[in-house]
């Protein structure tokens, strides 16, 4: 696989664009090497600019749940933009999506839509603090809501401990009111609540988490916390971003059976356009302005294309229950070949999965937790990428990234993929 024509555009790109690229983990600083620049992909394929073929296991960070290019999409994007592209006004489509999205996710009344993940999480997070009247919030370590200052905070030293910035920009008095907890650690989240007594607004979490590698929540993890919550009047923010519409049509609310108090989405519910949105039951929604005092806004929230695109991919997700039940299958099906193979070859690893995310971690010890996801040893994880991208396949440029199944994906790619890690695997 040659990348000369993504080279020359990267050296482009870094003249114009901060490190050449519009977000971080795309300038594969994980991993090294030079980013690939796509020009094309369909289905569950990816066309390069020096024409190579990849096989896609990160799907845009998630969106891509039925493939790139889905048509009932790009038609309903294709249409909608003859009619205008924004107005700034209020159209019916938002209502149908609106409407379906509540149909689709346990335990909300109503949604509000914006225009990323990280918009829909600091959103809910000023609603928590307005509703309840708490100035903090609990974190865990290892765990992304986008870029709010409030969410920018590494874990100090020892469990009780205020966080410190870990990007410059974010102040000290921000930091403060966030609180870092280790996932999958009940205890840690019970002694940073009973040591900020009533003053906790929320705890937010990623409930099945995606941004150390996958990473299950520990049984009755999830539930402690919802307990530790309701005895605390705390309110419970399930991150959704990479799980809403992705582990279940309801998401892991109800993969699960757990309530959450709000809920914030992303990704597959814009269908690859930008569009964030965050929910909850009525009481707490009817706190945002203009109906309350909690204030949200965004000029191209809710426009017409981005509403197009994510209605189009909802109504395929509703319309077909057993997708995700192929997906489940797929991503099973992925993990027992990776297992299969990486053990013949006497390579030390670990493999999460819960649905269609999935993540290899070479380390022997289960990854549960922040810690133990670091734990994995780099080197060989460069080596497995940078093996992988020569094979014509594209897995997270980072190990602390998971990976997103496609339905796209046939079981030839799989087999295709499970026999590179084997040839990879060998070189160890
Ligand atoms: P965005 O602002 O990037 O749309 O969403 C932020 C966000 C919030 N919550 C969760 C659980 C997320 O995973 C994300 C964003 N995910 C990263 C991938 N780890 C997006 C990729 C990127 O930063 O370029």
């Amino acid at each position: 696989m040659l990348y000369k024509r993504s080279s020359q555009l990267f050296a482009e790109a870094e003249k114009v664009i901060p490190g050449g690229v519009n977000s971080p983990v795309r300038a594969f600083k994980a991993v090294g090497g030079t980013p690939i620049f796509v020009k094309s992909a369909k289905g569950a394929y990816l066309y390069d600019e020096d024409g190579n073929r990849l096989i896609d296991y990160i799907n845009s960070w998630g969106p891509m749940i039925l493939g790139h290019a889905y048509e009932p999409v790009v038609q309903a994007v294709i249409e909608k933009a003859k009619l205008g592209t924004s107005f700034g006004m209020p159209t019916e489509l938002e209502t149908q999506i609106a409407a379906l999205a509540v149909s689709m996710v346990p335990n909300i009344d109503k949604i509000r839509f914006v225009n990323s993940g990280t918009e829909a999480c600091m959103s809910a997070v000023r609603l928590a603090r307005g509703f309840t009247k708490r100035d903090k919030i609990i974190k865990f370590a290892g765990c992304y809501h986008g870029h709010s200052d409030s969410f920018l905070i590494q874990a100090g030293s020892g469990a009780i401990t205020f966080g410190s910035p870990n990007s410059p920009g974010v102040t000290a008095g921000t930091a403060k009111d966030t609180l870092l907890a280790k996932y999958n650690d009940l205890e840690n989240v019970a002694t940073l609540i009973e040591a900020n007594k009533n003053e906790i607004a929320a705890i937010i979490v990623e409930p099945v988490a995606g941004n150390m590698g996958c990473i299950p929540p520990n049984k009755g993890f999830l539930e402690g916390l919802r307990q530790l919550c309701t005895d605390n009047g705390i309110l419970l923010i399930f991150d959704e971003v990479m799980t809403g519409f992705r582990l279940a049509r309801g998401g892991v609310q109800e993969l699960f059976n757990i309530t959450a108090d709000i809920v914030c989405f992303g990704k597959v519910i814009g269908g690859g356009l930008p569009v964030g949105a965050f929910a909850a039951r009525e009481e707490i929604m009817n706190y945002l302005a203009p109906l309350g005092p909690v204030y949200q806004a965004g000029t191209l929230s809710g426009n017409p294309l981005a509403m197009a695109a994510g209605l189009a991919m909802l109504q395929a997700l509703d319309s077909d229950r057993a997708i995700f039940q192929r997906l489940e299958e797929k991503t099973a099906y992925l993990a027992a070949g990776i297992d299969k193979v990486l053990k013949a070859n006497n390579v030390t690893f670990t493999i999460n999965s819960v649905g269609s995310m999935i993540s290899v971690h070479f380390d022997a010890a289960p990854v549960v937790d922040f810690q133990t996801a670091a734990n994995g040893d780099n080197e060989t994880f460069k080596k497995f990428f940078h093996g992988l991208l020569q094979e014509g396949i594209y897995i997270a440029p980072s190990a602390y990234e998971t990976w997103f199944i496609t339905d796209a994906l046939t079981y030839e790619d799989l087999d295709f993929t499970i026999r590179a890690i084997d040839k990879v695997s060998k070189t160890f």
